[in-house]
């Protein structure tokens, strides 16, 4: 029978257990430490796990990550060689992601953020409030997540542009591509949504410069990786006015240390890596289906390219 090692210390791992066993019915799910013979180890599912566990895993055929982004296998992790690393993708995954980037867009859409501000003070007063086709919105990342958000941001009405490395096609959306674009995509975007996978060419890309490029109390929300966000540029461009607001999911740090700025900050919403939570039986779910491609020689959904690093 074909083994499954669950690697992941952080995550319940009897919930983790259930749902791989419900649907890998014909697998033996292993839990790490406890990984028994690793000769007989066939598959790994792993999310942050010990950077030795999966040395000498001679009979190892795929990884298979509990999240989407993949970065942290990259950071010390002993990968074996040769053995496909598959991110997840989930619709359940990308869902949550796209009503996170919903919600704060139009909270700040419709200046909920303000308005807050304003019950504190007891203050009635009204905003003006731009139509959804005359605020532009820029989404960094037009992959799995990215395309999903921005395509439901365009069904609202917003005037919406993404920016990848490569071209995109897609209804409603107007594509932005590679570093040459990059500053004319970041000149429109009055809301900036970072849905990119953390790489060393994206690392520090919301920093002082890019702040600077964007239209004048524009916002942020970062829900790709903390590493994305040079925090004391962006601290700085919330101070001087020029950013008016950031929503922040992910943190270089994590969970974000208590005395650290962001906790108080008046014009800054953090929320603890909730954009989107794994849900083990739909992630399980995912991972079984690409092990039964695997198993009959079809090619793997997910696969990581590690020239790219996502
Ligand atoms: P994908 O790999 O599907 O998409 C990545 C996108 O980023 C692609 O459009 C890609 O361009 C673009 N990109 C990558 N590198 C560059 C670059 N150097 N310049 C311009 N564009 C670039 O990833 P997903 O959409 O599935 O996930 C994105 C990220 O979201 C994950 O890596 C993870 O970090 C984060 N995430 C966060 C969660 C949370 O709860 N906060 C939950 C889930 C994911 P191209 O299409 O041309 O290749
Ligand atoms: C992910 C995450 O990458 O949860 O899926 O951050």
């Amino acid at each position: 029978m074909p083994v499954l090692l669950f690697i992941s210390p952080l995550e319940a791992q009897g919930v983790w257990r259930q749902a791989l066993e419900r649907a890998l019915p014909a697998l033996e799910v292993r839990v790490w430490p406890d990984a028994g013979r690793r000769v007989d180890i066939d598959y790994a599912v792993v999310w942050k796990p010990p950077a030795d566990s999966m040395r000498e895993l001679p009979n190892l055929k795929a990884i298979f990550s509990l999240g989407a982004g993949i970065d942290y296998l990259f950071t010390g992790t002993e990968l074996p060689k040769d053995v496909p690393l598959v991110r997840m993708i989930d619709p359940a995954l990308t869902e949550g992601m796209t009503e996170y980037v919903l919600y704060h867009v139009l909270r700040y859409h419709r200046h909920m953020s303000e308005y807050e501000a304003q019950q504190r003070q007891g203050i009635w007063r009204e905003l003006p409030q731009a139509r959804p086709g005359d605020r532009n919105i820029g989404i960094m990342g037009l992959g799995v997540i990215g395309r999903d958000a921005a395509s439901k941001l365009a069904l609202l009405g917003f005037t919406v542009a993404g920016w990848s490395r490569s071209a995109k096609r897609l209804p409603q959306v107007r594509s932005f591509f590679g570093q040459d674009q990059l500053e004319p995509f970041l000149r429109r975007s009055e809301i900036l949504v970072c849905l990119l996978p953390l790489t060393p060419e994206t690392a520090g890309i919301l920093n002082k410069s890019t702040f600077a490029a964007l239209p004048r109390r524009a916002y942020v929300i970062s829900a790709g990786r903390g590493g994305h966000v040079v925090e004391t540029d962006l601290l700085a461009a919330l101070d001087c006015g020029h950013i008016a607001g950031a929503t922040l999911d992910v943190f270089e740090t994590e969970p974000l240390p208590v005395e650290h700025p962001f906790w108080d900050h008046p014009k800054v919403t953090v929320t603890p890596h909730i954009a989107s939570i794994t849900n083990p039986d739909t992630a399980s779910f995912q991972i079984a289906e690409n092990i039964r491609r695997l198993q009959q020689g079809e090619a793997l959904v997910g696969v990581v390219d590690p020239q790219r690093s996502y």
